[in-house]
C-alpha cells in the first residue's frame, strides 16, 4: 500500500471482525493514534469497554508477546506497541471505572523493584477501580521502602504486587517477609500477580492469593475483603 492510500485508509469502513484483526495489526505495529481510533469506532458501534479491551486491545498484545518471545520483534518495537496499548486504556479507564458506588475497599497496587512491566498491573488497578475500588497505583521498580511508605500513608485493606519477569519474582517475598518482621503482615491481604508466576508461588513466599489476570484479582479482592469483614464482625460477638 502507498502512504497515499494508507492516509486515506478508513477504518469505520471495516465490519467489527476486520476491525479487530486491524487493531492487532495496528497494536503490532506500534500505531497509537490508529488504536486509539478504533478503540473509539468500537464503543461508538455499543461494545462495552470490557469487550473492547479483551478482544482487541489484550489479544493484540498476546500475540506481540508471542513474537517478542520467540525474537521476531525487540524491546523498540515492544516499546511502541505498549504505547498504543496504553493510548487504548487511557480511554477505557473513566469507562471502567464508572461506578459511582461508594468504594469497597482500598489497594495500593505496585510493580515490584528491578521490574518496569506496568500493563498488566494498570489493567488490574483499572478493573478495580471498576468494581468499586479506591486504587493507589504506585508504579513501577518499587523497593520494599515504598510500598511500606504507601501502606503506612493510605492504610489500605490489600496490597497487591506486579511482577513479570522470573528475575523479579523473588522479590516478592522480601516485601512479604519486610512486612511479617515489622509485624504488619497480617494487617493487609496480600494478592499477587504477573505472567511467571502460579499459585505454588504465591503460597511459598506467603501471599493470600495469586490472581491469574485482571478478572480474577477483581473477584479475589472481593471475595477476600468480605471474609476478612465477617471474621472481624463475628470476632467482635
Ligand atoms: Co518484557 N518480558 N522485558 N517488556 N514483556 C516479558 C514479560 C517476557 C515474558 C517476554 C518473552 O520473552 N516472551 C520476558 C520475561 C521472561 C521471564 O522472565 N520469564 C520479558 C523480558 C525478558 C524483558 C526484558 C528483560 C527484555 C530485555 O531487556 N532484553 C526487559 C526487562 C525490563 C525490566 O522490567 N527490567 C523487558 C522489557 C519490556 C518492555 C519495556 C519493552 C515492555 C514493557 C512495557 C510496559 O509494561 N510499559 C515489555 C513487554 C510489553 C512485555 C510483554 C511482551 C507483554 C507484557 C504485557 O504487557 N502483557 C511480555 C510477554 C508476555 O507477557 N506475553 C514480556 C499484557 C498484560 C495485559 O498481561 O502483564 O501478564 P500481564 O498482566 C495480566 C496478568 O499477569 C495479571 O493480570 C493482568 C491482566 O489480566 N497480573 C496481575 C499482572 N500483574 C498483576 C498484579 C496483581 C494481580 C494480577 O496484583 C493483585
Amino acid at each position: 500500500m502507498s502512504d497515499d492510500q494508507a492516509e486515506a485508509f478508513d477504518l469505520n469502513s471495516l465490519s467489527n471482525e476486520e476491525l479487530v484483526e486491524q487493531v492487532h495489526d495496528d497494536l503490532y505495529n506500534g500505531l497509537r493514534d490508529e488504536v486509539i481510533e478504533a478503540t473509539n469506532l468500537f464503543l461508538g458501534r455499543g461494545w462495552g469497554p470490557d469487550k473492547v479491551l479483551n478482544d482487541a486491545l489484550v489479544e493484540g498484545m498476546r500475540i506481540v508477546g508471542i513474537d517478542f518471545r520467540d525474537g521476531i520483534l525487540f524491546v523498540p518495537e515492544v516499546l511502541l506497541a505498549a504505547n498504543a496499548m496504553k493510548g487504548g486504556m487511557e480511554i477505557l479507564r473513566p469507562l471502567l471505572a464508572e461506578t459511582g458506588a461508594e468504594p469497597i475497599g482500598k489497594v495500593v497496587i505496585g510493580t515490584v523493584k528491578g521490574d518496569i512491566h506496568d500493563i498488566g498491573k494498570n489493567l488490574v488497578s483499572m478493573m478495580l477501580e471498576g468494581a468499586g475500588f479506591e486504587v493507589i497505583n504506585i508504579g513501577i521498580n518499587n523497593p520494599v521502602e515504598k510500598y511500606l511508605a504507601a501502606l503506612e500513608e493510605h492504610q489500605p485493606d490489600i496490597l497487591g504486587m506486579s511482577a513479570l519477569l522470573t528475575t523479579t519474582m523473588p522479590y516478592m517475598k522480601v516485601v512479604i517477609d519486610t512486612l511479617k518482621q515489622k509485624g504488619l503482615r497480617d494487617k493487609y491481604i496480600v494478592l499477587v500477580g504477573g505472567a511467571p508466576l502460579n499459585e505454588e508461588f504465591a503460597k511459598a513466599v506467603g501471599a493470600d492469593a495469586y490472581c491469574r489476570d485482571a478478572a480474577v484479582a477483581v473477584e479475589t479482592a472481593k471475595a477476600l475483603i468480605a471474609a476478612r469483614r465477617s471474621a472481624i464482625a463475628a470476632a467482635a460477638h
